[in-house]
């Protein structure tokens, strides 16, 4: 069976390395600063770890790594932002308590997945 098959441990959706910045905390704006960050989109949230290429191979355990920080997805918004940076490829997510942040990548393809990864799961929730 699988790992999940009685529906309580939250179903990992996606993981990957993105560009992050936070560029609201509260509605209050913040000044931008750009790092990458290994995402990882699990059960209703968004988590941030450190660039697993900047530690060392030791120190880089999926189960036992401390996240920077994570974003529940409940009442969310999602915008292409491209507007917002010089960057290609940029959406903003913004939480309901008001944090904004930006994400992107060099590539097309992985950028259109992880937004309609997280739309999806917003949808979902905005349907509970
Ligand atoms: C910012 C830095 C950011 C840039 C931002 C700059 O300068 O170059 O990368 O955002 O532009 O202000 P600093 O490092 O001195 O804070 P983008 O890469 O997203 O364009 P902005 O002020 O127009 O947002």
């Amino acid at each position: 069976s699988s790992p999940d098959s009685d529906g309580c441990t939250p179903e990992l959706e996606k993981a990957g390395l993105l560009n992050k910045t936070k560029i609201a905390e509260g509605g209050r704006k913040l000044r931008k600063n750009w790092s990458p960050s290994w995402v990882v989109l699990v059960g209703n949230s968004l988590v941030f770890f450190k660039d697993p290429k900047s530690q060392t191979p030791s120190s880089w355990k999926p189960g036992n790594s401390r996240p920077e920080s994570s974003v529940d997805l409940r009442g969310a918004q999602l915008h292409w932002a491209n507007e917002l940076s010089s960057k290609k490829n940029v959406f903003k997510l913004r939480t309901v308590t008001g944090n904004e942040f930006l994400l992107q990548s060099e590539t097309d393809s992985l950028i259109k997945e992880w937004y309609s990864t997280i739309q999806s799961v917003i949808d979902r929730l905005d349907r509970e």
